[in-house]
């Protein structure tokens, strides 16, 4: 069976915790698309793990985990997380860990380059998370990027890096920034690099192999749906397609080998970073963060909250072909006494089923709500889905009517053992 997980919002849906659960039946964990901008919060026995690049196999013994070709890998970010990992008792071997050698290599300059983008949007700011991923894509897409396979002929690397670092200091030295130099970028890359050399190989054949062998084989999305870049709010989007396609174009395993998609979200909706939020709510923002939760695993902003919005799930779950739904966090509504689902938008006065294209006509969209009652229990020791208060389970039913896929998975806490298999 290979699964796709996919994020149905904008990110940090609990992708990581599903991932993990998911895990245990999987020989092989396979990243596509985006790089260390991720962040998935795991919770394996007691111990919180954060990973950005890694993959979450990582955390188990005798399971295969691929950084395919569809990333973009900061070599240092890389190095640092996987020291990170290891001081936490994981031992990060060259069997348990392969990394393509198609990814694209983020370099310093690009993180530079991503800031100085965004002090020069002002108040349109993406607000990336500056870890140089837009810039990376982009010299992937114009044809000028640095591939792992390039790091592997040094002479050719520092070569290109110098060129890269000439082009970048012109535009850094536009916004009076501080510019490189380009043979101590290279050294530093060259640093992290040896670090993950061993790692180094073609993974086509690995995830072809493991297909054709009938292993299982599960792909872990990093951010989500609405942060595709083909499918999300642009322009305030990541510069990956995030969406499950991106999956096989980011691993070189074709969609005729996928079985499941899993798509993820929140019982409620969140997002870091600017862009249109429909069915934001500051009461219920201010109550999530009051509990302490909602405050992103890369760079701890807060984040946004608001209510469920079954226009965005009902397309994310068409462009991903989600076979079933993870709905993750259920227990953070545990104390509200009435919910409200967003069922369609209104629009210049026409109801709008589906998101909108035109970015500004976001601003325009006013959410039509279903008003259901809360259920005022605790969820988070329930163990098994019946177990589940009737409201919550009559919640659950109408976003799964509302999105047309079965309900999968439900998590009611942050552990291992809060996810509750439905079907
Ligand atoms: P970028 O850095 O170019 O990919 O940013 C572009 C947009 O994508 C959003 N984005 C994210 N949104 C939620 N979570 C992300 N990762 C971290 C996490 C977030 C954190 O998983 O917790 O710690 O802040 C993530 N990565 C990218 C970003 O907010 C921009 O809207
Ligand atoms: P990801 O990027 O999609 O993997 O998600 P993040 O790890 O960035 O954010 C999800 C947050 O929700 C993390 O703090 C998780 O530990 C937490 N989490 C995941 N599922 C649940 C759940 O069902 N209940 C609670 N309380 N927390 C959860
Ligand atoms: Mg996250």
């Amino acid at each position: 069976m290979n699964t796709i997980v996919t994020g149905l919002q904008w990110g940090d849906e609990g992708k990581g915790k599903i991932v993990d659960y998911l895990t245990e039946s999987a020989d092989v964990v396979v990243r596509g698309q985006g790089g260390n901008n991720a962040g998935h919060t795991v919770i394996a026995r007691g111990t919180k793990y954060i990973l950005h690049l890694l993959p979450s196999g990582i955390l188990w013994d005798g399971k295969t985990n691929v950084i395919g070709n569809g990333v973009v890998l900061d070599p240092i970010g890389l190095v640092a997380e996987i020291a990170r990992i290891e001081a936490q008792g994981v031992a990060i071997t060259p069997e348990k860990l392969l990394i393509s050698d198609r990814a694209h290599v983020v370099l310093p300059l690009h993180k530079e380059l991503d800031a100085a983008r965004e002090a020069a949007l002002g108040d349109r700011k993406i607000g990336t998370t500056k870890r140089g991923i837009g810039p990376t894509y982009a010299d992937k897409i114009n044809r000028c990027g640095l591939r792992v396979a390039d790091l592997l002929d040094e002479a050719y690397a520092r070569e290109m890096i110098a060129l890269r670092t000439a082009d970048a200091n012109e535009v850094l030295a536009r916004f009076d920034l501080p510019t490189f130099d380009a043979t101590q970028q290279a050294d530093e890359i060259y640093k992290a690099f040896e670090r993950l050399r061993p790692h180094i190989s073609n993974t086509i054949p690995v995830l072809h192999d493991a297909w054709k062998a009938g292993r299982n084989i599960l792909f872990e999305g990093a951010q989500g749906t609405l942060l595709d870049i083909d499918f999300g709010t642009y322009p305030f989007v990541t510069s990956s397609n995030t969406t499950a396609g991106g999956c096989c174009t980011g691993s070189g395993l074709p969609p005729t080998a996928i079985d499941q998609v899993v798509g993820v979200c929140k019982a409620y909706t969140t997002r870091v970073g600017g862009g249109p939020f429909p069915t934001v709510d500051e009461g219920l923002s201010q109550y999530l963060h009051d509990l302490g939760r909602e405050f992103g695993a890369t760079t701890g902003r807060p984040r946004g909250c608001g209510w469920l919005d079954a226009v965005l799930l009902r397309q994310g779950c068409m462009v991903n072909g989600a076979t079933g739904l993870a709905v993750t966090n259920l227990d953070g509504l545990d104390n509200y006494q009435t919910l409200q689902i967003c069922v369609a938008y209104e629009i210049d006065g026409t109801r709008h089923d589906l998101a909108p294209a035109d970015r500004h006509a976001w601003d325009r969209a006013v959410p039509i709500y279903e008003e259901l009652p809360g259920w005022m229990s605790d969820t988070s020791g329930c163990t098994d889905y019946a177990e589940l208060p009737e409201n919550a389970k009559a919640y659950l039913l109408r976003l799964s009517e509302l999105c047309d896929t079965p309900i999968q998975f439900v998590g009611v806490g942050p552990d291992r053992s809060q996810t509750l298999v439905v079907s």
